[in-house]
Parts: C-alpha cells; structure tokens; sequence
C-alpha cells in the first residue's frame, strides 16, 4: 500500500502551536495574510521578522505529540511507501521520527539570502538583519513560502500523489492551495481519500470519509486499525 499524508497546523495544535484560522486570529490579532506575503514583508518587514523569530524560538518549547509519533511509526511499516506532505513549518514530524517528510512550505529553522539566493540552516533571529555568511547583505529572510510564491517539491507530490492507495489530510482547513488542491488529484488516480479534522471543513465532501476529533487520537486509531489489518492489504502496490 502507498500512503500520502498531508498535514497541517491542526496536526500541531495539542502541541501548543497555534493554527492560522483560529478564531482568537494568528497572533497578536494580525490575519495570516499580514504577516505571511512578500506585501506585508516589503511595508513592515520588523513586523514579519517578530512574527518569525517568535515561532523560531517556540520551537525549543514545544514537542511532537501522538499524531506525529503515530506517522512516524507507520513510516516504519511502510518505509520508502510513505510520504509525509506537510505544509506545516515547525519540525515536529522530524522530531517524532519521520524521515519522509517533504515541507511545501518551507521550515522555520532555515533562512534565505534574498541578495545571493544561500539557503542556511538558522536557529537565531533575523529582526537584527544578520549579515550572510556567504556574501555579507543583510539580506536574510525566513525560508517559508508566502502567498503568491512558489510552494515547494510539487514535482515529488505530483508523483507521490499518482500512485497512492490512500490520501490522508490531517488538521487542515483546506483554504490554501495547491494543498488544497491534492484531495482532487489523488482521488483521479484512483486513491481513496481519508480526512482527518477537529471539524468539518469546507473540502469535506470532497473525501470518501471524513472523521472529526482531535489529531493526537483521530490519527493513532487510524493508524491502529491500519497496521491491524492483514499484512497482505498493507503490502498491496499498485502498478
Ligand atoms: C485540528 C486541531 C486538532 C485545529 N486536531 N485538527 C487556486 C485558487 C485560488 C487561489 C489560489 C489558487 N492557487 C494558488 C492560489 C493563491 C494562494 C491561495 O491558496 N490563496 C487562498 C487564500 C485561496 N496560494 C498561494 O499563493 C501558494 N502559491 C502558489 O500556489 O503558487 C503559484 C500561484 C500563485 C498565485 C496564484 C496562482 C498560483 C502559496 C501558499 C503559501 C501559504 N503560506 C502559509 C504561510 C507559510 C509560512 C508560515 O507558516 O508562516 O502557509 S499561509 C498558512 O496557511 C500556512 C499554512 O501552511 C497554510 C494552511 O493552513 P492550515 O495548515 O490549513 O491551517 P488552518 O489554521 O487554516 O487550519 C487548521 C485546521 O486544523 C482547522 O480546520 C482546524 O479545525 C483544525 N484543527 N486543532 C485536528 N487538535
């Protein structure tokens, strides 16, 4: 069996980090989109830079918690079978133990030279414009994708996605494509699609199931009731 698995903030919210579309809003009562588009870092980058470096340093705070650690255990089942599709920033997944892990929208432990195009990995703030170590600008930003910019490995999900026998989409609103988008995709290559979500969302219908309820024990069950079933089903590869 091949299994493509998308995630999103709500995978990571019994964690403690916060969703984008929560009602209280993201944070400090700014709307994603003032915070999370090349506009918004071009008129207040020290906004967006705080807005960074605050996730940044959460981080050191925060642990995988049962959705996480269930993936990376089926990854063990299913090895090379699996992929993880996250649109998330954080490194929970990693840290739970999953290998497998493609984030579309880049990670917040990276940064990205906008003068020489240096990727880094980067655990510091950026709000005090660090120079690059490869050319000197001050040019640092995080290395996440904003709205209007280009989401990360489509070619690899693309593939992925062609040949799965199940999506899985957990904690996700499904308001931002392409992710948004990959339910559709799966389902005309012959997948069958599973959502896993606190609430319905407004792609519901566009799954075959959908179960609501909180991630830590929604995606356990699933992945229980999964690796239960003969091992035959699980082993099953399309051509
Ligand atoms: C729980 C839970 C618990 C809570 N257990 N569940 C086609 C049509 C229309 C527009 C477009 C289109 N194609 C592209 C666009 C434009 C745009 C877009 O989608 N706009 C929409 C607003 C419509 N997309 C883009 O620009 C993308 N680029 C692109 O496509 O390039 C080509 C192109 C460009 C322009 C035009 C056409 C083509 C890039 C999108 C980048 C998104 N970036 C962000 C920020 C990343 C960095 C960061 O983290 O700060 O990504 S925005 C933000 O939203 C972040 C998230 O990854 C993303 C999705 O949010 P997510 O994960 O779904 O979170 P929430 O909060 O929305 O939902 C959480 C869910 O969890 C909820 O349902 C809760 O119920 C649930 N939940 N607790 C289980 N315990």
């Amino acid at each position: 069996m091949r299994v493509v698995v998308l995630t999103g903030a709500g995978i990571s919210a019994e964690s403690g980090v916060p969703t984008f579309r929560d009602a209280r809003g993201l944070w400090e009562g700014h709307r994603v989109e003032d915070v999370a588009s090349p506009e918004a870092f071009q008129r207040q980058p020290d906004l967006v830079h705080r807005f960074y470096d605050e996730r940044r340093a959460a981080l050191t705070r925060v642990q995988p918690n049962a959705a996480h650690r269930a993936l990376a255990c089926l990854e063990q089942q299913l090895g090379s079978r699996m992929l993880v599709v996250t649109q998330n920033i954080d490194d929970l997944h990693e840290r739970a133990g999953s290998r497998r892990v493609l984030h579309m929208h880049g990670k917040l432990r990276s940064a990205r030279c906008t003068a020489c195009g240096t990727r880094l990995d980067w655990r510091e703030d950026l709000a005090h414009r660090p120079a690059c170590p490869r050319c000197g600008e001050r040019a640092l930003r995080p290395d996440v994708v904003w709205f209007g910019e280009s989401t990360l490995g489509m070619g690899q999900v693309e593939s992925a996605l062609s040949r799965a026998d199940l999506f899985v989409s957990v904690g996700t609103s499904g308001m931002v494509y392409p992710a948004a988008g990959f339910v559709r995709i799966a389902r005309l290559f012959g997948a069958r699609t599973l959502e896993l979500n606190l609430e319905r969302t407004p792609g519901s219908e566009l799954f075959d199931e959908a179960r609501h309820g909180p991630a830590g024990s929604l995606v356990r069950a699933w992945v229980q009731d999964l690796l239960a079933r003969r091992p035959a089903e699980v082993e099953v590869t399309r051509e």
